[in-house]
Order: structure tokens, then sequence, then C-alpha cells
């Protein structure tokens, strides 16, 4: 940690304020060069506890940056992880006010919900395929607070990952009737397939996106709880959105889920 608390809340406040505002700014290491991962993370818990201070509720997290295609577009090489609240949850088939975000995106994931805690260190696929309740299909609307989409590690940590929007939907399944690797994801723009992959972009396996996770939480003296929802990771490059737009993603053998941009 190179930063002291007052500025950590300073800029939680204020990358807060640009999602409230729908306001973008530019990467907080411009001002900060100096500031390290530790930092960040300090930054997009101070965050949370804003919101969770106003009455959201944690309802799970988020893999950030799991599949080589996302750390190609956005330039940066290692996976992170962010967190949701009830507040950016959308129903399955809604819609979304595209004015109250900057510059969404969409990415098709994967889901998990947890039936017991994954506490690392140590976690692999195994545990976190034993601490499953189910696997269902998911969409996450991202929004960079920053100017362009444009960041680095540090800087979209603190930015709690991109994190804006969710919807999750389709059929629910049982890990132990899936082979999470091999199933395979279409995303429809306006009803044209715009993006194509398998499960196994996601790390080779989208639960090594849920074991990072709770090895990193636990380097900070969390775990992921019993009943949370956790997004994967975005499979395929995210695809921008504007007014207008309608995106149904197609998940084999659990159905499909959609959301409209307005
Ligand atoms: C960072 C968030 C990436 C994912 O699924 O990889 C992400 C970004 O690209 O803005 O949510
Ligand atoms: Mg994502």
């Amino acid at each position: 940690m190179l930063l002291d608390s007052a500025l950590i809340s300073k800029l939680a406040a204020h990358l807060e304020r640009c999602e409230i505002e729908a306001r973008e700014t530019h990467k907080i290491t411009d001002d900060h060069p100096e500031m390290d991962l530790e930092d960040a993370y300090a930054v997009q818990y101070a965050i949370r506890s804003r919101k969770l201070a106003r009455g959201a509720k944690l309802v799970g997290f988020k893999a950030a940056l799991t599949s080589r295609v996302k750390m190609t577009q956005m330039g940066v090489e290692t996976a992170a992880y962010g967190f949701l609240v009830d507040h950016g949850a959308l129903p399955e088939g809604g819609e979304v006010q595209a004015g109250t975000l900057i510059h969404p995106k969409v990415e098709p994931e994967l889901a998990i919900v947890t039936k017991v805690p994954i506490r690392g260190p140590g976690c692999h696929i195994g545990t976190v395929l034993a601490a499953t309740d189910f696997v269902m299909p998911a969409m996450e609307v991202i929004d960079s607070r920053y100017k362009d989409f444009k960041f680095d590690l540090r800087s979209v940590i603190a930015d709690n990952t991109s994190a804006a929007r969710y919807v999750v939907g389709g059929r629910i399944a049982a890990v132990e009737d899936l082979d999470l690797r091999t199933i395979g994801i279409v995303l429809e723009k306006n009803g044209d397939a715009v993006a194509f992959g398998a499960g196994a972009a996601v790390l080779g396996h989208p639960a090594a996106a849920v074991a990072m996770i709770a090895n990193q939480l636990a380097t900070r003296g969390e775990e992921i709880p019993a009943g949370s929802l956790i997004l994967t990771g975005g499979i395929t490059e995210a695809v921008p959105v504007s007014a207008g737009d309608s995106i149904t993603l197609r998940v084999q053998g659990l159905g499909s889920l959609s959301l409209r941009f307005r």
C-alpha cells in the first residue's frame, strides 16, 4: 500500500460518482502512477463499502479479464475480480436505459451459484465444482468509467473491473451434467451472431476463474459465501451496444437470455 487512506476514500468517491452520473474520467494511475495493486483493491473495497452503507446487498463476485481475447482486447495480462451488488441486477428480457451508462458493452458469461463457502488459499477446479449449487447463462454489461474504455490493471481494479449491470437466466443445470469447457455460446446483436465461443476460453475452465477469486479473496481475509453468484468472465470480446440494440445470448443446452437497450 502506497496511498494513504484519505486518498483511497477520495478516489473511491470520485469513481463512484462517475458511475452514478454516467460521466467518464481519466485513469487514476495518470494522477497516481506510484499506486500498487493493493491500493487498487483498497479503492474497489471502499466503493463496495460506500454502496453497502447505502443499503446495497453484496450478491457475489465477478471474474475479469479471464479470457485471452479479453486480455488482448483490453491490453491487460492478469485476471482480476470485482464485486456484484443487487442494484446492478437486471431482469431476464429486461431493458437497460443506455443513457444511464457511459459506453456500455455486453459480455457472454457462465455464472455459478455456490452452495457452501469457498475459502482459499489452495482452491482449484475441484474445490469449486464441489461447492457449486448450479450453473446458468449470464450476460454482463460492463461500462468502464475511463475515457475511451482504456485503462491499465490497477485503474480497472479500482473501478470495480468496469462492473455496471448483469443478467442471469435461461436454464439452470447441475455441474455434474455439464462439461463447462465445451459448452458453446452464441451472442446475437439485433439478430446477427456477432461472437462465438466455448467455456474453455475462460482460463481453460470457468471454475478456474472462481478458484482464482477465492484464492485472491483469501489474501484479504475473505471467502466466497454460500449462495453467492459468480460471473466467471467474458468468453468472447465484449460487444459495444447503444440505444435501440437487442442482445441475445444462446448457451448450448442452457437456453437463452436477452436484453434490450433503450
Ligand atoms: C474489464 C472487465 C472485464 C470480463 O468478464 O473479462 C470483464 C473490462 O474489460 O472493462 O468483466
Ligand atoms: Mg465480465
